[in-house]
Order: structure tokens, then sequence, then C-alpha cells
């Protein structure tokens, strides 16, 4: 069963993990590059290396970014040169982002380093970045439009944001592999990332949209799954997001969201009273527990959300 899953951080690369369990090599991760940012002369790929880590099983569980088992010996020669950089770089996490941005500089793909990168990974799933083109999220707050990382890790997503804006999205397109991977698609999963800020510059990449429901119109199902329980986000800023924005936190909320475009939508049992709400939207709703909290949890979600795709899944 061809899948491919449109993810942000850490929601999706749980369900991306628990996917390939199942599906393997059969799985294609639309990863999103709104957060993406330069540094110290870096192009750093925070949702993609996520993704990426944890599917090669060498990411950092507690962290919930970058790699395990991290050494910080060049933050800490650099903040004793007076560097004041907030966004924390480990060692090996560096190796990352110097062997990337010397094949970007030769001008390679972001989609083909991207390829090269799942392969040296020993990755058996394929990642691809949402579009090749420059995308960069802002949220604009009471101090003026910030870049995502610093609202993110330097404001430790405190400010209220009161709008979003995806800077480049204009002159993006999905990339002809990402075209391919949703055409080829068996299913298509929507994962329990930010709606807002992790799905949202997916679906708003020129072409994406048009893509999927056409995939839908063809009969592939589009399973949805909710990353606000109990009106809450499991982790990040999910909810005061959709609130400050003027969206309900809820797995409603979120549903409407995706309304037009998912066939199906898994909410934890904890929202099992919004199904004949999420159902008026003309969704299907499917209740499931939807806490990933190890490797058989996120087998299960995934199995859940498979099943909710009309596989018959063991
Ligand atoms: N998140 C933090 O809260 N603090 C950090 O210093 C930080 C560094 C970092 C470095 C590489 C990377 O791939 C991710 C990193 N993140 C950090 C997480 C990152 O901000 C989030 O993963 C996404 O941007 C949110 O989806």
């Amino acid at each position: 069963m061809k899948v491919v899953e449109l993810a942000g951080g850490v929601g999706g690369a749980k369900l991306a993990e628990g996917l390939a369990a199942h599906v393997g090599a059969d799985l294609t991760v639309v990863v999103n590059t709104g957060d993406d940012l330069e540094l110290h002369g870096l192009s750093i790929w925070p949702d993609h290396d996520t993704v990426a880590y944890t599917l090669a099983g060498v990411d950092d569980e507690v962290r919930g970014w970058g790699l395990r088992d991290e050494t910080w010996t060049v933050m800490e020669g650099l903040s004793a040169l007076g560097d004041t950089s907030w966004f924390r770089l480990g060692d090996r996490d560096l190796a990352t982002h110097l062997w990337r941005t010397d094949r970007l500089r030769t001008g390679a793909r972001p989609t083909d380093v991207a390829l090269e990168l799942g392969a040296a990974l020993r990755i058996g799933s394929t990642i691809l970045p949402m579009t090749d083109e420059p995308v960069r999220t802002e949220v604009l707050t009471d101090d003026g439009w910030l870049e995502f990382q610093e609202y993110f890790v330097r404001r430790h997503q405190e400010p209220e944001v009161r709008e979003v804006r995806f800077r480049g999205i204009e002159a993006a397109r999905p990339t002809p592999e990402v075209l391919a991977a949703i055409d080829a698609a068996d299913a298509i999963v929507i994962a329990p990332s930010n709606p807002i800020v992790s799905i949202g510059p997916i679906l708003a990449v020129p072409g994406m949209a048009s893509a999927l429901a056409a995939a839908r119109e063809r009969g592939v199902p589009v399973v949805a799954v909710s990353g606000i329980i109990g009106g809450k986000a499991l982790k990040g800023p999910a909810d005061r997001m959709l609130t400050s924005l003027g969206h309900e936190s809820s797995a409603l909320g979120v549903a409407r969201l995706y309304a037009g475009l998912a066939t199906a939508f898994v909410v934890d049992a904890a929202d099992a009273d919004a199904t004949s709400s999420i159902a008026r939207l003309g969704v299907r709703p499917v209740v499931a527990d939807t806490i990933m909290s190890d490797d058989a949890a996120r087998a299960r979600v995934a199995g859940e959300v498979l099943r909710a795709a009309g596989a018959t899944v063991a």
C-alpha cells in the first residue's frame, strides 16, 4: 500500500515511524520546509531532520529534536567567543548541516540532498521536501513579524500569534517527486502536526491542494489525525495558535480546517463526543487512542490510520 504522509515536526515524525513499521519503503513523507533557517552560514531543516532522524532511529526522544548521544563542544566554543546563538546545534547534528550546505552550494536541489541523506541514514522510506523553492513561515505578534524559529525557540512560543504568512510561497511549486508520490498514492495521511504552521505551509504550496483533491476524486482516502486532544496540543503552540487565529482549539476545530480535503478524521477517545459534528462536515470520524508514547503505540496508531484508509491491517 503506497502511503504519502504530510508531516511537520514531532507528531509527524512519530506517526511516520508507525507508518513505516507497516509499509516501509512504500511510505513517502512530504515535509514542511517553512521552519527551515540559515544560521552560522548553514542550511538547517528542522522538520525534515526530525523525521529523518526518527525514521533512522537516531533521534533524541527526550529532547524531541536533534540526535541522541549528542555533545555540544562547538556550541560551548561559540559561546566562549561571545556568540549568543539561541538555536542549539549539537556536534553530530552539525555534520548534517555542514554536509547539506556543501551539497546545496554545489547546486544540488533540496530534494536530491534529502534523498542522499535518506540513503546515507539507511532510511527505507522516502522523505521529500514539499517544494525545492525557499519558503519561510513568519508569525505576526505584538513585536511585529517574527521568523518562525525566533518565535518558536528564542521566544519560547510565548507571544500571541495574530497572523501567519509563508514568505516565498507564491513562487513555490510541489516538486515533480511530490506530485508523482501523490499520483501513485493508495492513501494520503495528514499527520497530527500543527495544522497552521506545519501542515498549513504544505497545503499552501500552489498546486498542492489541487493535486491532493485530484487524488481524493480518484477515490484515494485522505486520513487526517487530530493533534488537538481534549482542546490541548500534546506539544507545541497549536492550541493557543488556533485560538488566537480565530479557530476553535478542539478536534472539531481542526476537522473544520481539513473539511473538503480529508475523507476521514481520526480523533482521540477523549474527543469521541465530537464525532457527530465532524460527520456533519462530510468527514468520516474515527475514534482511537492516538497517544504515540512508544514505538508500539506509534505502530498501533498508524494501524488505525491505515484501517481508516481501508487497508486490512493485521
Ligand atoms: N528547538 C528548541 O526548542 N531549541 C533549540 O535549540 C532547537 C534546536 C534545533 C536544532 C536543529 C533542529 O533540527 C531542531 C531544533 N529545534 C530546537 C526544534 C525545532 O525548533 C522544531 O523542531 C521545529 O522547528 C518545530 O516544528
